[in-house]
């Protein structure tokens, strides 16, 4: 089939966020709108001709079409072989690993993560390089460049290919190989996890509940909790992926998965509680009664990693995002490595694991992972929560706070106030940049704020700057207010407010989180004007 050229008008420079390009599922589906921004892409890394990519995608609405697209335009232009997961689906860690596996020179990553899926909510799709992780900003900034100016794309006019069989296909000159998405992702994991060890556990009686939230983990924690670990059948709930994630927000924080919360927190609750998202790169960890944060999460893991086979020899290091809590910071401290503080979006990971200098990553957006791949991934964190549990034999909540005793305990709490207007978070973000330099010394109820900044990043390999990272505010004592726009949402603006206070293991280390921020949350609002928003209060506490 002959590969046509097609028309188009600029869209506007859609800037991809910290995530690649989120919109309406309707934006995307407009006559030319995504075919705007993968031509974009394949402009950007200066054509596609010779090249192999992975794609899959999360399996939410318009996935599939997306997906036969994609492929048009890439054999359109030239590209020599796609790998695609059977049936269009493949996580984003997964993804991450195929390319790096067969050596693809980038993949596309049809997702909206966490947002909601339907022809009324979100999509959304990311641009990875070859090394596995998502394009760095010199990369999205050159596509979004190329979406201003382009006035057309290439696409085949072959007939949509069936994606149901595993095997190879040829689309016009392009080989398209259709793979299970589950299979290479978890013989990875058999690497990195003693399988028998967990195996071990399961059979002794241990009670997991692992929520899907009805996205593209659901086959993968199957096939590798329930069909290779032994897990009891229903541990898995939710694990049939739908396009509108049964019309439920896969977003795995208390609020979203309050039906696991509910059971980890009731009677005969489980003995570990586990949810991931849309696209499968964010985790959610529960113990019988605790809640364990995603920084929290990140420390116990770096302090404990060295129990898994994969991580045996120690950790080069340890990142985290800079409003993510400092807990990771001590465990490195402790351990003698380096820790690295680096801007939101796994984007800024990848350039250190690739240098060796970080072994794992985290961020408080429920983020975890390591440098198995160059992508967040839920299911990882899950199993290697599951081994350091089967080798301590320990609850999580006897984990988490003997962790508490030995370094203190970082409270935490983030508070988004979501869909405002923009010129109202614009307008609060602009008034505390204004004030950061007179800050220092002020009281605010019952803090002293002991210094103010915008967070700037300078990459240690790359040598590259990143500008306006969120606004950071320091209490004598230790305490901290960061105050950031989100890069992932649809509608309107976030603002997210990250609080963070820190108590010794000699401390009281079980108040109630959001009484022990209370001082840092009064302060916060009082600096930024929070009642600008409109709002009694945040929309969504995590
Ligand atoms: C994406 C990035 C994450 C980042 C998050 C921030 O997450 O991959 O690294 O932490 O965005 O979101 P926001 O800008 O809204 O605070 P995901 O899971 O949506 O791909």
């Amino acid at each position: 089939m002959p590969a046509v050229l097609k028309s188009t008008a600029p869209f506007e420079g859609q800037k991809p966020g910290t995530s690649g390009l989120r919109k309406k599922t309707r934006v995307f589906m407009q006559p030319g709108y995504l075919e705007n921004f993968v031509q974009s892409v394949f402009d950007a890394i200066d054509g596609a001709e010779g090249k192999r990519f992975v794609v899959g995608g999360d399996g939410r609405y318009f996935n599939a079409e997306a997906i036969q697209t994609i492929l048009k335009m890439a054999a359109a232009n030239g590209a020599t072989e796609v790998i695609v997961g059977q049936g269009g689906l493949l996580s984003t860690p997964a993804a991450s690993h195929l390319i790096r596996l067969n050596g693809t020179d980038g993949g596309l990553i049809l997702s909206a993560s966490h947002n909601p899926g339907g022809i009324d909510e979100d999509f959304g799709i990311k641009y990875n390089i070859s090394n596995g992780g998502p394009a760095p900003e010199g990369v999205t900034a050159k596509i979004l460049a190329r979406t201003t100016e382009i006035d057309s794309y290439k696409i085949s006019d072959a007939a949509d290919m069936d994606l149901t069989a595993v095997g190879t296909q040829v689309l016009d000159q392009m080989q398209v190989v259709i793979v299970d998405p589950v299979t290479d992702y978890q013989a990875l994991m058999e690497t990195l996890f003693d399988f028998n060890k967990i195996r071990a556990l399961f059979a002794g009686g241990f009670r997991m509940r692992f929520d899907a939230m009805h996205a593209v983990t659901g086959p993968y924690a199957t096939a590798i909790l329930e069909g290779t670990l032994g897990a009891p059948k229903g541990t898995v709930v939710n694990g049939v992926p739908s396009v509108d994630f049964g019309k439920g927000h896969p977003d795995p924080n208390p609020v979203w998965a309050k039906t696991l919360m509910d059971e980890m927190f009731g009677e005969n609750a489980p003995d570990f509680g586990a949810a991931s998202d849309g696209d499968g790169d964010r985790n959610m960890i529960v113990g019988a009664g605790v809640y364990v944060t995603p920084s929290d999460s990140l420390a116990v893991l770096a302090a404990n990693a060295h129990l898994a086979p994969g991580y045996a020899k120690g950790l080069a290091g340890v990142a985290r995002s800079m409003p993510t809590s400092a807990a990771s910071d001590r465990v490195a401290e402790k351990l003698g490595i380096g820790s690295f503080e680096t801007p939101t979006g796994w984007k800024f990971f990848g350039n250190l694991l690739d240098a060796g200098k970080v072994t794992l990553c985290g961020e408080e957006s429920a983020g975890t992972g390591s440098d198995h791949v160059r992508e967040k991934d839920g299911l990882w964190a899950v199993l290697l929560w599951l081994n350091v549990l089967a080798e301590r034999g320990l609850s999580v909540q006897d984990i988490r706070t003997d962790h508490w005793q030995t370094y203190g305990r970082d409270y935490y709490s983030r508070h988004d106030y979501e869909a405002l207007p923009v010129d109202i978070a614009n307008t609060i973000m602009y008034d505390l940049r204004s004030q950061l330099d007179t800050l220092a010394g002020r009281s605010v109820g019952a803090l002293t704020v002991s210094g103010a900044d915008e967070f700037s990043y300078l990459d240690p390999v790359d040598g590259s700057e990143s500008h306006q990272q969120g606004i950071r505010i320091f209490f004598e004592g230790g305490a901290r207010a960061v105050f950031r726009l989100s890069g992932t949402g649809t509608e309107g603006a976030t603002l997210r407010v990250y609080l963070q206070s820190y108590v010794d293991g000699s401390g009281d280390l079980h108040v109630e989180t959001q009484a022990a921020l209370a001082d840092v949350i009064a302060a916060a609002s009082d600096i930024s004007g929070l009642e600008r928003t409109g709002r009694d209060g945040p929309d969504v506490m995590t």
